[in-house]
C-alpha cells in the first residue's frame, strides 16, 4: 500500500464520521483524520516501509498517534482497516459518489439523505430539477442551481483520472512488471504518454520471451480487483481504484509500431494512415508494409522516417499541425524538465504550508535550481491562513534571514496576493514594492459573470506591481471549470502591461491549460511554469507543469523561469517604483 492510499482511507474516514455522526467526538476525531491524511500524504518515506522497521515508530509521523498507528499498520498488512470497513456497511454507496461534487461535504450529503433519502448522485439530481433541494436549511435557488452544475462536472469525469494518479499506477506496475524474469521492456503508451491531463485507462506496452508467464505473474499484482479480459497478446484488468490497465504482449519487431498505434490519439493514428494509403502502403499497430512486406516497424524513428517525417514527441500527436511541421523538419523544440532553473510559486508554514523556508530553498537545490520565489497567501485567504500587512512584512524579513543560511540559490520574497471582488489587490502599494516579485490569483467570487470577471482581471493586470498572474483560469481538473471571463482580452492586457501568465504545475490544476498556454504563446505571450508546492516534495510536480508545457508547444525562449536569475528578473514587467 502506497501513501496516498493509506491518506484516501484516512479521507474517507473522516468525511464518513461527519456523515454518520455516530461516535459523540466525531467533530474532533474527524479532524484529526484529516490532519493524518494531510500529513501522511505528503510524508517523504513509504509508511508500508516504515511500519515493518522495528526499529521506527509509526507515531513519529506528525498528526498521528497510536490509535492511528494502528490502523496504519492494519491497512499496510491486510490492505484494509476493520473500522472504516464498518463504517461503510452502514451507508449507501452513492453517498460516498456525492462527496465528489464541487461544493457538496459530508453535512450537506447528511442533510440530503436523512430529510429527503436522496442515496445517489441520481436521486440528487432528480430532486434538485424538482426544486426540493431549496428549501433545505442553508439551501436556495442559486445553491441548487450550483449543485446541478457539479454534477454536470461529475459526468463528464466520470471514469477519467488525473494526471498524477495515472502516473503514479502506471510506475507502480511498470516497476513490479520489470522485476519478471520473463518481461524485457515496458512502457506505458496512450494519453498518459502524451502527457494529457486526464486518463482515461492505462495502456502498458510489454515486451519478454514467455508472454504466458507474465501475464500469470502481472495477474498477482495486489492492486488488481478483476480480470476484465485475458487473450493471448493481451490482458485487461480492473485495478482497486477502479481504473482500466489494458496490458499488451508484443513480438519485440513489432514494438516501434504498436509503440506508436497505441499512443495515439486516435486522430494522429487516422491522419498517418491517411499518409500511408496515399503512397498505397498499410500502417497498422504490426507494422507499416507494402502488401505483405514490412517496410518498417522495429522502432518509432524508423516508421516516420519511412513515411517521410521527423520523430515526433508523444505530447504533440493530436494532429494540430505536428504532422505537417515534421514533414517540413520544423517541428519545436520542447522545453524539457532540465531546462527549468527555478520554481516562482510556493508556500510555507507562513501561510499554509508544511515547511519552513530553509527546507523549501535546500529542496529546490537538490533539484538543481537557482532560484525560488516564497509566495506565501495574503490575508483576504483567511481558510489558507493569509499574512496581514503585518505578517506579510515579519515573513520578508524571514525570507531575508534565510538567504544567510542557505547559500547557492536566489531565495526571492514574493506573495501570491489575491485578487479581490473588484480588481483591486490585497495589500497596499507601500507593501507591494517591498516584494521582489508580486504573484497574483483570484481565489473568492469565482462564479461571477464573464463581464465581470474580465474587468475583475484585467484591473489587476493593470496594477503595476503585479508580474506574474497565478493559476489564471482558477480550474480544478475534474472537479471545478474555469472561471467565466474573455480570455483573448484578459490575454490582450496582459501582454499590453508585460504580465506573464503562470502555468501552474500542480496536476491538481494545469491552469493555463495545455490548450490555453498554447493560445497565450500564440498572442505573444511568455508562460512560467511553477508548482505551487506547499511541502518541499511538491516542488517535484514540475513534471507535469512541463508536460503540459510540451502538449502546448512551448520552447525554452517562452518559459521565462528557464532562464538565470538576473535574466529572468530583467525579462519580467519592470518594477514599479
Ligand atoms: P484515454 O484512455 O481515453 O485517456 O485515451 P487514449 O488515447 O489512451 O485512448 P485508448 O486507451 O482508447 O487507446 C489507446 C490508443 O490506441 C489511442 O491513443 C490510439 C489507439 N486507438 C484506439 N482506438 C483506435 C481507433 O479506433 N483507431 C485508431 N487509429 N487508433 C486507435
Ligand atoms: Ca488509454
Ligand atoms: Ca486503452
Ligand atoms: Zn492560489
Amino acid at each position: 500500500m502506497e501513501n496516498r492510499e493509506i491518506a484516501a482511507v484516512f479521507q474517507e474516514i473522516a468525511d464518513l464520521m461527519r456523515i454518520l455522526q455516530d461516535d459523540p467526538k466525531w467533530t474532533f476525531k474527524a479532524a484529526a483524520y484529516e490532519r493524518a491524511h494531510r500529513s501522511i500524504e505528503s510524508y517523504p518515506e513509504r509508511l508500508a516501509d516504515l511500519a515493518r522497521d522495528p526499529n521506527r515508530k509509526l507515531a513519529e509521523i506528525p498528526g498521528v498517534g497510536a490509535d492511528l498507528a494502528a490502523k496504519i499498520k492494519e491497512l499496510v498488512e491486510t490492505g484494509q482497516c476493520q473500522y472504516h470497513q464498518d463504517q461503510l456497511k452502514q451507508i449507501p454507496r452513492g453517498l460516498l459518489q456525492m462527496l465528489q461534487l464541487q461544493s457538496v461535504g459530508p453535512q450537506k450529503v447528511r442533510l440530503f439523505h436523512n430529510e429527503l433519502g436522496i442515496r445517489s448522485v441520481d436521486e440528487l439530481e432528480a430532486a434538485a430539477q424538482a426544486g426540493k433541494l431549496r428549501a433545505l436549511p442553508k439551501m436556495d435557488e442559486k445553491s441548487e442551481q450550483n449543485i446541478l452544475k457539479a454534477i454536470e462536472v461529475f459526468r463528464r469525469a466520470a471514469g477519467r483520472f488525473r494526471l498524477d494518479t495515472a502516473m503514479e499506477t502506471a510506475e507502480e506496475l511498470t516497476d513490479y512488471l520489470k522485476e519478471i524474469a520473463s518481461v524485457e521492456r515496458v512502457e506505458p503508451a496512450g494519453s498518459l504518454r502524451r502527457g494529457r491531463e486526464t486518463v482515461g485507462d492505462l495502456d502498458l506496452l510489454i515486451t519478454g520471451s514467455d508472454h504466458a508467464k507474465t501475464a500469470e505473474r502481472f495477474l498477482k499484482h495486489p492492486s488488481i480487483a478483476e480480470v476484465l479480459a485475458q487473450g493471448e497478446d493481451k490482458v485487461s484488468v480492473r485495478l482497486k481504484n477502479t481504473m482500466q490497465v489494458d496490458a499488451r504482449l508484443l513480438e519485440r519487431d513489432q514494438y516501434g509500431a504498436a509503440l506508436m498505434y497505441f499512443t495515439g490519439s486516435k486522430e494522429h493514428n487516422i491522419a498517418l494512415r491517411d499518409r500511408a494509403k496515399k503512397r498505397g502502403w498499410k500502417l497498422s499497430e504490426y507494422g507499416l508494409f507494402e502488401g505483405e512486406k514490412v517496410l518498417a516497424s522495429k522502432t518509432e524513428e524508423e516508421v516516420y522516417r519511412k513515411l517521410g517525417l521527423a520523430w515526433i514527441p508523444p505530447e504533440l500527436r493530436e494532429n494540430q499541425g505536428e504532422i505537417e511541421l515534421a514533414e517540413e523538419n520544423k517541428l519545436p523544440k520542447l522545453v524539457e524538465r532540465g531546462d527549468i532553473r527555478g520554481d516562482l510559486q510556493m508556500h510555507t508554514t507562513a501561510s499554509d504550508g508544511k515547511a519552513s523556508v530553509e527546507e523549501m530553498a535546500e529542496a529546490a537545490k537538490q533539484l538543481g535550481y537557482q532560484y525560488i520565489l516564497i509566495t506565501d497567501h495574503s490575508k483576504a485567504v483567511t481558510i489558507a491562513n493569509g499574512l496581514d500587512e503585518k505578517r506579510a512584512a515579519e515573513n520578508i524579513r524571514r525570507i531575508h534571514a534565510a538567504r544567510k543560511k542557505v547559500k547557492g540559490i536566489e531565495i526571492w520574497a514574493g506573495a501570491e496576493v489575491d485578487i479581490l471582488g473588484d480588481g483591486r489587490l490585497d495589500y497596499p502599494d507601500a507593501l507591494l514594492r517591498q516584494f521582489d516579485i508580486v504573484l497574483a490569483s483570484v481565489h473568492s467570487r469565482m462564479t461571477m459573470p464573464g463581464e465581470e470577471m474580465t474587468e475583475r482581471l484585467i484591473k489587476a493586470l493593470a496594477n503595476p506591481y503585479l508580474r506574474i498572474l497565478g493559476h489564471p483560469t482558477g480550474r480544478h481538473i475534474l472537479k471545478r471549470d474555469p472561471f467565466n471571463f474573455d480570455i483573448e482580452k484578459v490575454f490582450a492586457a496582459a501582454k499590453k502591461y508585460g504580465v506573464v501568465m503562470e502555468l501552474n504545475g500542480n496536476p491538481e490544476r494545469l491552469d493555463l491549460s495545455d490548450r490555453l498556454a498554447r493560445l497565450a504563446k500564440e498572442r505573444g505571450l511568455k508562460i512560467i511554469i511553477s508548482t505551487d508546492a506547499h511541502a518541499p516534495d511538491h516542488l517535484k510536480l514540475m513534471r507535469y507543469g512541463v508536460l503540459t508545457a510540451r502538449r502546448a508547444w512551448l520552447d525554452k525562449k517562452d518559459v521565462l523561469n528557464t532562464l538565470p536569475p538576473q535574466k529572468l528578473l530583467a525579462a519580467l514587467r519592470p518594477l514599479a517604483k
